[in-house]
């Protein structure tokens, strides 16, 4: 057994000492050509995995500037006393695959890293911004899908513009810099977030920001800069120790910040950069037209049944996807849910095969090695819930379909507000809402009617016209009335 911390550090001299299944061969240290908002798990498994093979695969100086907007030091700390480099799990059935990365070239921790992040955004070698800040970092009225003027953190940037803290903030900022430097050439947005339509989500905040201050740079930004939609997709847990303890014994040398995620992996890009971008397509991304139906498919399909499964969890008792999905009557909903409540509402390429979809996402659910929580998936349900689960109740009450597994899910995040599982066992609410979310469910007092008639007023999550249509109000009455009397086990029993 190997003691990790008595392992020297991985650092790049230690590159041509590791083994050759470690690393791909011909790589050459590239310059920046990205800037990544928001340098968590997700990119570092995905994004900067499909870039790096890309260089292999093509070359190009697009090494990257990852960047944690919250502040987090101790983050760009110890990856950069890696300088930039990491692991990769792949954790499947059949054992744990290990890749050291390379393509992270700097890390950066706002606000501390201001003037070098702006020095970055202005260099023009930097074409590429891509994002993975979650949903609450796009600072979105869910109204309008303008700006949320009413956010104190833009409030605080549209008062201080060279300060800026928030996505909308830095990007506008650091644009204006961009068109007013010696090549007032833009740089292309690339939303890499579980948002629908992420892309234009994202131009409408960013031009809506721009707006208030300086409508010709808004002109000029909705003119000039393209912000390509995207689906992405690999299930990527939090970091544990054992992902330290794997990634000791592959490569011999200490890893502090390794990655742990499951093998599949899926990137569908829309082709309309402003500037060059990496041979992702050489490395399996695909290049299309028009993300939509990608991106509907992977919300609904998989966004909409993990939040179900995670809040479902919760309450019964279920710690991970694995445990939860190998319960057969979880299984049960939630493939039937997939089966007759989603995909239904999907319209696909002829060529994509919605039942092999389903199948493929319940043996990637049922990944016993992954150890993906339930707990993190709960988190943000506030502005999870609309792309992955409101919409498609939408569409099929626009079909005049049923919808009651679907609508079991909204009632199981209701329950979950409470704050305790079925059993009383008490967690934490994490979300950018949680006090007033937490303050509605807890006046309810666990009575159904007003648990529902209490959160169907929190408009960010559901549409006046929605909260009061009376067939979503039956439905969702009908499914807390389950939850309430049987226990999330007791109500998944009784949708089969
Ligand atoms: C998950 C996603 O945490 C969550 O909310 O549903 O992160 C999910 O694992 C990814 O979107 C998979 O691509």
């Amino acid at each position: 057994m190997i003691s990790v911390a008595t392992l020297p550090r991985l650092v790049r001299e230690a590159l041509p000492t590791l083994q050759s299944h470690l690393l791909s061969p011909h790589w050459q240290e590239p310059r920046i050509g990205i800037v990544h908002l928001g340098i968590g798990n997700f990119h570092r498994a995905h994004q900067a995995l499909y870039t790096e093979e890309a260089m292999l695969a093509s070359g190009g100086d697009w090494g990257i500037c990852g960047v944690t907007l919250q502040g987090d030091v101790g983050k760009r700390d110890a990856l950069m006393a890696q300088q930039g480099l990491y692991s990769v799990v792949e954790r499947g059935p059949h054992g744990a695959k290990v890749t050291v990365v390379r393509a992270l070239r700097e890390v950066l921790a706002m606000p501390h890293d201001r003037a070098a992040l702006f020095a970055r955004l202005a260099d023009p070698l930097v074409q590429i911004v891509s994002l993975t800040v979650t949903e609450k970092g796009y600072c979105r009225d869910a109204k309008t899908g303008e700006v949320a003027l009413d956010d104190p953190a833009i409030a605080h940037d549209l008062a201080n513009p060279l300060e800026p803290r928030t996505v909308p903030g830095i990007l506008v900022a650091a644009l204006r810099e961009r068109r007013d430097g010696a090549h007032g050439k833009p740089f292309t947005v690339l939303s890499c977030d579980n948002l629908s339509h992420n892309g234009a989500a994202l131009r409408q905040v960013v031009c809506s920001f721009a707006r208030q201050r300086d409508p010709a740079l808004a002109d000029w930004i909705a003119t000039h800069v393209a912000f390509p939609s995207t689906m992405v997709d690999r299930i990527v847990p939090a970091t544990t120790d054992a992902e330290r303890v794997t990634v000791a014994h592959a490569i011999v040398y200490e890893d502090t910040v390794p990655v742990p995620c499951e093998p599949f992996r899926q990137w569908v890009i829309e082709d309309r950069f402003a500037g060059g971008r990496p041979a992702w397509e050489a490395v399996g991304a695909q290049l299309v037209e028009d993300v939509t139906p990608f991106e509907l498919a992977k919300l609904r399909m998989l966004n909409g049944t993990h939040s179900t499964l995670a809040y479902l969890s919760m309450l019964g008792g279920f710690e991970t996807i694995d445990a939860a999905i190998f319960h057969p009557p979880m299984r049960h909903l939630i493939r039937t849910m997939m089966t007759e409540e989603i995909a239904p509402t999907l319209t696909m390429p002829a060529s994509f095969d919605l039942a092999a979809y389903r199948d493929a996402l319940l043996e990637r659910y049922a990944n016993p090695a992954l150890k993906h929580r339930c707990a993190q998936i709960a988190m943000d349900g506030s502005q999870k819930i609309p792309p992955r689960l409101i919409a498609t109740i939408a569409a099929r009450i626009g079909a005049g379909e049923p919808f009651t597994r679907l609508a079991l899910a909204i009632a199981a995040w209701m329950m979950f507000l409470r704050g305790h599982a079925d059993d009383g066992t008490r967690y934490e609410i994490s979300d950018p809402l949680a006090s007033r979310l937490k303050t509605l469910a807890t006046f309810a007092q666990g009575e159904p009617q007003a648990l529902m008639d209490a959160l169907l007023t929190v408009r960010e999550v559901f549409p006046e016209d929605l909260a009061a249509l009376p067939e979503f109000r039956k439905a969702l009455r009908h499914a807390l009335q389950l939850l309430h009397e049987h226990g999330a086990r007791g109500a998944i029993a009784a949708l089969q």
